[in-house]
């Protein structure tokens, strides 16, 4: 570790990615802005933390909300040095053409809509101290289309070249900006994605070894501390076990 951040906002930090990048930046010592929707598991994380935390609560698929939190940041805690854009996930895994219509405007919701409106703010301190890093929480499944991706996929697509055009305009702010892309990490990831259909989320995992939260926390850790000089642009991070399924060709009877 040659760098290290002094004040980091992790959003969607209740959940398994989000508490497990709390806890890797509680060990050097952070300062940590923790956001979730919950305020109770917020609070109760912010409790546990063993560092100075400031709990944010709000939806981020809600503008006004997310507008008055980012704005209600006490100047001790306003210097950002480290975004991560981890709030998001999928929702459902049926066919495009069976797939909801609310499960499609909820992923684009949370996952780009949120994601660019918390960027968006916070990019600008960041600019204005030509000091920050901005890490997203991609996908594999922004590089790997699979079937019943459909939306999710495209969101996560989005965010990659989010990321990579945002580097391009902050050239000479000394701003990092990163997509770190992991395949299967066994978390509620997939409890989310089918609804509390635990048996099913479950045999996603089954059999296997996924990657785990900290497997990931690692990974972001590792992109934030490396000397200023360094920008991970993109890392596409993949259980061993887990490989491509290459290209399927329709045959006629
Ligand atoms: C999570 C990875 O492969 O389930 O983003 O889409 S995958």
């Amino acid at each position: 570790m040659t760098y290290q951040p002094s004040t980091v906002l992790i959003t969607g930090a209740t959940g398994d990615f989000g508490k497990a990048f709390c806890r890797r930046y509680e060990e050097i010592g952070c300062q940590i802005i923790v956001h979730g929707r919950n305020k109770a598991k917020v609070e109760e994380l912010c409790e546990e933390l063993d560092v100075e935390t400031y709990p944010l609560v709000f939806d981020v698929t809600d503008k006004q909300a997310t507008l008055e939190a980012l704005s209600s940041i006490p100047p001790l805690f306003e210097k950002i040095d480290l975004l991560i854009n981890n709030a998001g996930g999928a929702l459902g895994l049926d066919k495009a053409q069976d797939a909801l219509l609310e499960d499609w405007e909820n992923m684009i919701s949370m996952n780009v809509t949120g994601l660019v409106r918390v960027t968006n703010i916070i990019l600008k301190g960041m600019a204005n101290r030509q000091k920050g890093h901005v890490i997203n929480i991609g996908s594999i499944s922004g590089n790997w289309p699979y079937p019943g991706g459909h939306v999710y996929c495209a969101t996560k697509a989005f965010v990659k070249q989010f990321t990579l055009a945002m580097r391009a305009d902050l050239q000479g702010t000394n701003i990092r900006v990163s997509n770190i892309e992991p395949g299967m990490v066994e978390t509620k990831f997939s409890f989310e994605r089918f609804k509390g259909d635990k048996d099913r989320a479950d045999a996603v995992y089954a059999n296997t070894t996924p990657l785990t939260a900290e497997d990931i926390a690692e990974t972001v850790f590792w992109a934030s501390t490396l000397p200023p000089h360094v920008n991970i642009n993109t890392l596409e991070v993949m259980p061993t076990k887990q490989t491509f399924a290459g290209l399927v060709m329709e045959r006629d009877e």
